[in-house]
């Protein structure tokens, strides 16, 4: 079975966009993103599996996310992924079931490549799907990277993660999620991590790692 992790940066209420990007601009955060999921052993690399309308999203000049394994869910046949900068690792589309699609990934080797860990990078509608699939399925979300936006409330979001706490959203056998220990997470992702609230541009948020 396939191990998953989501990663996300979600407000209070779950809010995670607005028209089609992101709300806020936080440098740190983005680059605790890009680090996390960076992060493997030498001769090893890491997927970002995202949605479509994540892909687009991402600026010209930053995709595919360099040094990482960029993989597409689209169901559009003929969609094409756009990107300027040239690469070792092109990214890669899939336009089948997800399913099939993270087990293609998990047999690839890409550029010499092996693959370390796969990450879900949003975005609604994705992170939506996998976290509703059953732990008897092949691939399965066991950690959620969370970073918690707590103030302001960017009230103003019109994308929303599902709210991974409710237990309408358990999936059987496998209800709750409970919060990892920071020391937990610093070791998971590799590096040190600062930990309790963060203060950037006037933002407070918190770096937290979930298991289930
Ligand atoms: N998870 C977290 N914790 N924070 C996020 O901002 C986030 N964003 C997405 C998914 N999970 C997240 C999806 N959106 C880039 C842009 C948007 C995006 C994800 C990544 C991006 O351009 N990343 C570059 C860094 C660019 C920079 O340094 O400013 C990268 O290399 O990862």
């Amino acid at each position: 079975m396939s191990r998953l992790t989501l990663i996300v940066a979600a407000t209070i209420f779950n809010g995670i966009g607005r028209n089609a990007g992101l709300p806020w601009r936080l440098p740190q955060e983005m680059a605790y993103f890009a680090r996390v999921t960076s992060n493997a052993p030498e001769g090893t690399a890491n997927a970002v599996v995202m949605g479509r309308n994540t892909w687009e999203s991402i600026p010209l000049k930053f995709r595919p996310l360099k040094n990482r394994i960029n993989v597409v869910i689209s169901r559009n046949e003929s969609y094409a992924l756009e990107h300027t900068k040239s690469v070792t690792t092109p990214p890669v589309k899939f336009s089948t079931d997800l399913n099939a699609a993270l087990v293609q990934l998990s047999g690839k080797e890409l550029e010499g490549h092996s693959l370390y860990r796969s990450f879900i990078i949003g975005g609604a509608s994705l992170y939506q799907e996998t976290l509703s699939l059953p732990p008897s399925s092949i691939v399965f979300v066991d950690r959620i990277l969370i970073t918690r936006i707590i103030s302001p409330a960017f009230d103003d979001c019109d994308v929303f993660m599902p709210n991974f706490l409710d237990e309408a959203n358990a999936t059987d056998g496998h209800s709750a999620w409970t919060r990892a220990s920071h020391a937990e997470l610093a070791n998971w992702v590799g590096f040190d991590v600062p930990e309790g609230i963060q203060e950037e541009k006037g933002v407070q948020y918190e770096f937290q790692m979930w298991i289930r």
